[in-house]
């Protein structure tokens, strides 16, 4: 059982390939071949091995010769020479100064050419030590900005978006459900509870050959290092950095390895008292009778839901268990019902080629019809973002009467026509009512002047969100996950405000923001606040994003009945409508 490297690993090589090349200072044609070859393959459907087995990679749009041998050399011998010649002119850490916000290949070129920057640490140095900001095109205020995404990425070393290992978990899990011996296994840890970001990968498998397990997942094609083999556990790290943990049980042990191993480690404690309050001990391997203690009978249990019965609870999903009051809940019969992908019947906050998005207007209501949605809202830049190629009032009127056009023609999916308004420094909009009242629905959002004190963003904020045309609030706090702080807002204010206005609040499911973030859906929901879960699609493969926005709100205890883009298209019309006529 040999595994090929997955797309994720040749995407990854592909675009590193492309960003030595940019410092190389090479043909932007050949750059751009890399480029566009990166989203096909990670957004390819079928199974690249078999494409290269049949000979047809050349077929596919966006690969042209010169890649696809180099995709046949990965593929059949898991290398490519080239790649490894490329890498070898240059030193290793030079790929890590693409990690740093703020940094892009044009810029990286110059610092290597100019101040031979090669590493992290160098580029520090030239920041403190004047030269950076001595060259043209840089200055202070860049300088000291790099300086705090240098500081921000040393404070979350070692952490991953989980969007960025969703594919990886997918490839494992499926490589280690081939295995002839594996009975059951599944990924456990943060990632199984839904969390933004994660440290390492946990799974839990049951068999009766533990040895050739782990021996077959250190083997794995996308392990670099074996980090401990024991004889329950192996740790290894993946070529990408990732470490992984695979602990191997029985199968009578597996329902409480996987809770255990799912965490978190608040909730454990909690169940574990549970148990003790009933004269039982629960750990990793089984629920037991206390010492000394006379518990009741304990029933038999071959499955997680098995166990929180045991402990007289409904079964809690694995997004809520925070020890944040579902076992309360649980208790009591008064978990939510929680949404679930398949709720979702259309979606907002899309971007097209007419402002900084890469896909047409056709492209992205095709691609969202075949997700199966009934309704896409469109809402591209407006005016003040000219780095986004943000739309004017004519622009914006021409889309809207294509999509006018457009609705009227088919029938495959329902256009919905938005724009996502800049929110000004002092919290009005960029487009006037009127403008904003010929449209379906409004995104208010902040692109530009981040820092203000918290008072004054909040008041700016509750400002925008007054207008009865804003229909939804984007990426309230303006974070990056791993990379950028949120702006400094008075969150609950905000909320209570989305709630007196009758405003909805986003979910932006790009894996770098999920923003508003799932700690705070529980009170927007208390407060009667309803969510939008958006893609904000720059792209096609974008609207996959839709799931990690589903995980986050499943984290934030939040039911189909609060996600207005569960609604059928009939009834989502007039939400849309609803604060415009209050
Ligand atoms: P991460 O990896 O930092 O994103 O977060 P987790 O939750 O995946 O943490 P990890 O990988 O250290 O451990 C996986 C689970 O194992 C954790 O969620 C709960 C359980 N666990 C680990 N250490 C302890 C512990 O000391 N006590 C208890 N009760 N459970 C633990
Ligand atoms: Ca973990
Ligand atoms: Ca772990
Ligand atoms: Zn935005």
């Amino acid at each position: 059982m040999t595994h090929p490297p997955d797309k994720e690993t040749i995407a990854e090589i592909l675009e590193n390939i492309a960003r030595l090349l940019e410092i190389k200072g090479e043909n932007p044609f050949k750059i751009r071949a890399y480029t566009n070859a990166i989203k096909t393959v990670e957004t390819y459907p079928g199974d690249l091995a078999d494409a290269v087995r049949a000979g047809t990679l050349e077929d596919i749009p966006g690969i042209g010769k010169a890649i696809a041998e180099k995709i046949s050399e990965l593929v059949e011998t898991g290398r490519l020479a080239y790649y490894d010649r490329l890498r070898d002119e240059f030193p290793p850490e030079i790929l890590q100064l693409f990690e740093i916000q703020g940094l892009g290949g044009k810029k990286i070129k110059v610092l290597h050419d100019q101040l031979q920057v090669h590493s992290i640490s160098r580029l520090e140095r030239t920041c403190l030590d004047g030269r950076l900001a001595a060259l043209p095109g840089f200055g202070q205020k860049t300088a000291d900005n790099l300086l705090k995404s240098i500081e921000l990425r040393r404070t979350h070393a070692g952490r991953f978006l989980r969007g960025d290992v969703c594919g990886k978990v997918e490839y494992l899990l499926a490589a280690l459900r081939e295995h002839p011996d594996v009975t059951r296994v599944s990924a456990a840890g943060s990632f199984r509870r839904s969390m933004e970001t994660v440290h390492d990968l946990d799974f839990v498998a049951s068999t009766r050959s533990p040895q050739a397990v782990l021996e077959y997942f250190a083997s794995l094609d996308v392990v670099g290092e074996v980090i401990a083999k024991g004889d329950t556990k192996s740790s290894v790290r993946l070529k990408n950095g990732l470490q992984c943990d695979l602990r191997v049980v029985t199968d009578g042990e597996f329902p409480f390895a996987l809770c255990y191993f799912t965490g978190s480690k608040e909730h454990n404690i909690a169940l574990r008292a549970r148990a003790l309050k009933r004269g039982w001990t629960l750990n990793e391997y089984r629920l037991a009778g206390a010492e000394g203690k006379s518990g009741g009978a304990i029933p038999a249990i071959r499955d997680e839901p098995d166990l929180y019965r045991a402990l007289d609870l409904d079964f809690i999903e694995p997004d809520l268990r925070e020890n944040l009051g579902e076992l309360e809940a649980a208790e009591l019969g008064a978990l939510p019902d929680l949404i679930e992908w398949t709720n979702l019947r259309g979606t907002f906050h899309n971007h097209t080629n007419e402002s900084d998005g890469h896909a047409t207007l056709e492209e992205m209501a095709q691609a969202a019809a075949g997700l199966g949605l009934a309704y896409l809202g469109i809402s591209d830049h407006s005016k003040s973002s000219p780095q986004a190629h943000g739309l004017d009032e004519n622009r914006l009127e021409t889309q809207r009467r294509a999509i006018e056009r457009r609705n009227a023609g088919s029938d495959d999916i329902h256009l919905f026509s938005g724009v996502e308004c800049d929110i000004l420094r002092d919290g009005s909009l960029d487009f006037s009512d009127d403008v904003l009242a010929s449209l379906d629905f409004v995104v208010a959002s902040i692109h530009s002047s981040f820092t203000m004190d918290e008072a004054e963003m909040t008041r700016r904020i509750i400002r925008a969100i007054s207008n009865p045309h804003v229909t939804m609030l984007g990426h309230l706090t303006g974070r990056l996950l791993l990379s950028r702080e949120p702006y400094r807002v008075d969150i609950p204010a905000v909320i209570e405000a989305a709630a007196e206005t009758g405003t909805i609040i986003e979910l932006n499911s790009n894996p770098r923001r999920l923003d508003m973030d799932w700690r705070w859906w529980r009170l927007a929901r208390e407060k009667g606040v309803k969510c939008s879960i958006n893609p904000d699609a720059h792209r096609v493969a974008g609207l996959g994003h839709l799931a990690l926005g589903v995980g986050s709100a499943r984290k934030g205890w939040l039911t189909r009945a609060d996600v207005v883009n569960c609604l059928p298209l009939d009834q989502v019309r007039n939400v849309l409508a609803a604060k415009r006529v209050r």
